[in-house]
């Protein structure tokens, strides 16, 4: 299957931001006094809307179980908003019922309102985003409260209201008192001035477009409510590269329109700043931080943001890494960057976000002591308690790079006297770009709970994040979120991501099957099968393309100095980015132990260190990550390395099978939009993880030589290769790397006049009966080549012409782009031709892998 374009937009609730309301409105819908009209006209200002995602508040099937009218005391733009929210929200769920205007009401307020309301009332004592949600019933009277220790409390209790609801859950007898877990719950973009995304995979940016922040911030509003609902409450809105343009005065007045546009939601902005920044913009001719110029430089241009917006939230840095300049040009250390930064921002309350994603990515690969997975150690350890006291270090979650899977950074457990986030992606980098399903969940939450033993004492990663276990008052998760103009994230189910990541930031201890089930009921359905299947594909996801890409901690084992997306093995191999997993002849896994590999082991506690030091102790999962060993290792099952290599390539792509079935299970219990939007993109995914199962299997074979015990990898006999078809017009071509392909080659139709279409043909020779067809071919950017397959000369079905439109990364044919188009139930006898037709255009040649001959199965189902 192709796979398909970004899911049209919903026109679902399309109410704008509250930010972009006319004050006038904005009162009156503050008062609840126009919310019926509103809905009903429909304002239709922006197409990109948060019920795309979890905000969609279906009516429920019974009565809603709390009041509807609601009453803030106060009339800050936060509680505002909350009083909107909850109004829009309980007017949805209960599929259009009037508002009342009875005695019985849901009441909001911050503790210090109610306190005035009534000197005499007992009151808790509430942390600034902490609220409390509680019922009272009198004779006469149904109440709600929504007390919040802030304003911004008071939104988030209003959400965790709706959020409730939404879910079918009975809140007539509600007692709810929340608070975060982490002080800093910020989302990073990694857009560019010129709108594009680095590593984001839904389209182009919503917050800047050729150089400026764009005139329409609808969508921006529409997120900042996606984001509250949550609790995230931050919005960093740049790349970490190629920052130092974003603090032009020109752009800042650009930023200062998002901040008010974000503000109503209690999101506040942050900017990533380059730090040459003084040079590269300021004029200084250095950018050392310790020159008094240069910092009298960032004080202005500090001072110059909080003009502008007095609530602008800190900076994020990345120095010294993959090209970018940092304080090493001039001898001096992150924590001399930080702190000048930190001293200028302190008076207005800000922080600065430094990244400990500092390493050569020119390392030397014949060194067999170099490791890039020690350097975020190596350079942080030794500056703790170096740091200023809002600066917090902020570290991606493993020691490389959003692999796969990865041990937990031994840094978090290295830094018990600086303030720490924990770093995380939403978007999809390495794990699919959001055209493979992956619930991130399970992997954060592993390392969420990985207890680093610091100092001997029990200190699981959530425990220093949030600052308790060394006791800091700063600290929290950072998600690189990627959302883009289409559909946030392009992939529906793909937004559960983004959900996850907001829930584990106010309370890590949510498990990734509740978060799932929440995030479900909210956004598809509550019919319990819907729930139960959805909550278990998402569970599955991450699993299974760990089966088909990396297992055994080899990291992803993808093309790192390309897309990042298809497999080529050898890539991470013979250059300075230290991504190696030094497979060769005899074995495989790259030597991590302080005995007689990198001594990387020996960053983690002495207890943590033990586990990983030697192979036998290593889990499974992680062997490969911690030690080098031969094929025929054996794993704690006594299953070799190499078997395990085989059989969990074909258990991860069987895996990937079973979500179309498991969806398509569906059909009749979901919205069909919906429906239609995802199904392409399981049945894609399902066509690449054999791509992705047959490069790393034929691989390894190759290498090792040693044949897979159930005799599948390197075998194909339903395979009818393009390399020895009848080709009329096509060419043979060698695919690099080879095990992007079957057999390593392909066949290229180059344009010409004579020849507008190229063609293979092949004789069948088994036995008859029905069958599916699976053609194998290459999609490549820059052109929409077109395809037929015939027998005897005919189109056997509809299905047997169509289009390679799809959205891959790359223009030359390898992994990244082969995918497959099934033709369903085709009858064939032996002497019958098969015949595929190529038709290029532009900078697609038409190329083609090989057809499949498979069981026929019904037209949605993923085991074709
Ligand atoms: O993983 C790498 C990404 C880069 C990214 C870098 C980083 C923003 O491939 O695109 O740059 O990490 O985190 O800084």
């Amino acid at each position: 299957m192709r796979n398909s374009p970004p899911n049209p937009h919903s026109t679902q609730n399309r109410v704008p931001p509250v930010s972009l309301l006319r004050p006038g409105i904005r009162s009156l819908l503050s008062k609840g006094l126009v919310f019926v009209a509103v809905l009903q006209c429909g304002f239709t200002i922006s197409a990109q809307t948060a019920s795309q995602a979890w905000l969609k508040y279906h009516p429920l099937s019974k009565p809603l179980t709390v009041p509807m009218r609601v009453s803030p005391l106060g009339q800050s733009l936060l509680e505002q908003t909350a009083a909107i929210e909850l109004r829009r929200g309980l007017l949805s769920l209960s599929g259009g019922t009037p508002l009342e205007s009875g005695p019985n009401m849901i009441e909001l307020g911050t503790v210090q309102e109610l306190r005035k309301q009534d000197p005499k009332q007992a009151l808790p004592s509430l942390e600034q985003d902490e609220f409390l949600i509680s019922a009272h019933r009198g004779d006469l009277i149904r109440e709600i409260d929504i007390i919040g220790g802030s304003d911004r409390a008071i939104l988030y209790g209003a959400f965790a209201l709706l959020r409730n609801l939404a879910q079918g859950n009975d809140m007539s007898k509600v007692n709810l008192r929340e608070r975060p877990a982490m002080s800093i719950r910020w989302v990073d973009e990694w857009d560019n001035a010129d709108g594009s995304i680095e590593r984001g995979y839904a389209g182009r940016s919503i917050f800047f477009d050729d150089g400026h922040v764009r005139e329409d911030l609808a969508p921006v509003g529409e997120y900042a409510r996606l984001l509250a609902s949550i609790g995230i409450d931050g919005c960093n809105l740049n790349n970490v590269n190629n920052a130092a343009v974003f603090l032009t005065p020109q752009m800042l007045e650009g930023i200062a329109r998002i901040a008010e546009t974000m503000r109503p939601y209690g999101v506040r902005v942050s900017l990533s700043v380059d730090i040459a920044s003084p040079q590269k913009i300021g004029g200084l001719n250095t950018f050392d931080p310790l020159d008094p110029a240069v910092k009298s430089w960032w004080t202005t241009k500090i001072n110059e943001i909080y003009s502008l917006i007095p609530d602008f939230a800190g900076f994020t840095v990345k120095a010294d890494s993959e090209g970018q300049p940092g304080p090493a040009s001039f001898g001096r250390t992150p924590a001399d960057a930080a702190n000048t930064l930190a001293a200028a921002l302190a008076p207005h309350n800000g922080v600065v976000l430094y990244r400990a994603f500092v390493y050569n990515h020119h390392a030397d690969w014949r060194d067999p002591k170099a490791d890039r997975a020690r350097a975020a150690y190596d350079i942080f350890h030794p500056l703790d308690g170096k740091f200023a006291s809002n600066v917090i270090i902020q570290t991606k979650e493993g020691p490389i790079d959003f692999q796969v899977r990865e041990p937990v950074s031994p840094l978090f457990g290295g830094l018990t006297q600086t303030s720490q986030a924990m770093e995380l992606q939403i978007t999809q980098e390495y794990t699919g770009q959001q055209r493979h399903l992956v619930y991130l969940a399970p992997m954060w939450k592993q390392v969420l709970d990985f207890d680093m033993r610091a100092g001997g004492a029990s200190t699981p990663v959530k425990q220093i994040i949030s600052g308790k276990s060394f006791n800091r008052k700063l600290g929290g998760m950072v998600g690189v979120s990627g959302i883009g103009q289409q559909a946030w994230l392009s992939s529906p189910l793909a937004l559960a991501n983004l959900y996850a990541f907001g829930r584990l930031a106010w309370n890590p201890d949510l498990t990734s099957e509740q978060i799932a089930d929440e995030w479900t009921r909210q956004t598809i359905s509550n019919d319990p099968a819907a729930v139960r299947t959805v909550t278990k594909m998402l569970m599955q996801s991450w699993p299974a393309y760990e089966n088909y890409t990396g297992p055994l901690g080899l990291q992803t084992l993808t093309d790192i100095t390309g897309s990042h997306y298809g497999p080529n093995i050898e890539s991470s191999e013979n250059n300075g980015w230290g991504q190696w997993h030094r497979a060769d002849h005899d074995g495989v896994g790259m030597d991590r132990s302080v005995a007689t590999g990198t001594g990387f082991v020996g960053q983690y506690s002495p207890e943590v260190a033990k586990l990983y030091e030697s192979a036998t102790t290593t889990p499974d999962d992680l062997l490969l990550f911690f030690h080098h060993v031969p094929y025929t290792w054996k794993l704690h099952d006594r299953k070799t390395v190499i078997q395990y290599l085989y059989d969990s390539h074909y258990d991860g792509a069987a895996q990937a099978a079973q979500f179309v079935d498991e969806w398509t299970s569906l059909k009749a219990r979901i919205d069909p939009e919906l429906y239609n939007d995802m199904l392409p993109r399981l049945q894609y995914q399902a066509g690449h993880a054999i791509v992705w199962r047959d490069a790393i299997t034929q691989y390894f074979l190759k290498l090792s030589g040693i044949p897979d015990a159930q005799g599948r990898a390197g075998h194909y006999p339903n395979r009818l290769e393009a390399e020895d078809a009848h080709l009329t017009g096509y060419k043979v071509i060698d695919v690099n790397p080879w095990e992007d392909a079957s057999g390593g080659r392909a066949v290229n139709c180059d344009q010409n006049a004579k020849q507008p279409s190229c063609s293979a043909e092949w004789t069948y020779n088994a036995k008859a009966g029905r069958f599916n067809i699976a053609v194998q071919y290459f999609d490549l950017q820059g052109g929409t080549a077109r395809f037929v397959l015939t027998i005897n000369g005919q189109p056997p079905s509809p299905d047997a012409s169509w289009s390679a439109d799809g959205m891959f990364p790359t223009t030359r044919p390898h992994a990244d782009n082969s995918t497959r188009h099934i033709v369903h139930n085709v009858a064939l006898k032996p002497g019958d031709i098969v015949r595929v037709e190529g038709t290029p255009d532009r900078q697609d040649p038409a190329a083609l892998d090989y057809i499949e001959i498979l069981p026929a199965t019904s037209e949605n189902s993923g085991h074709s």
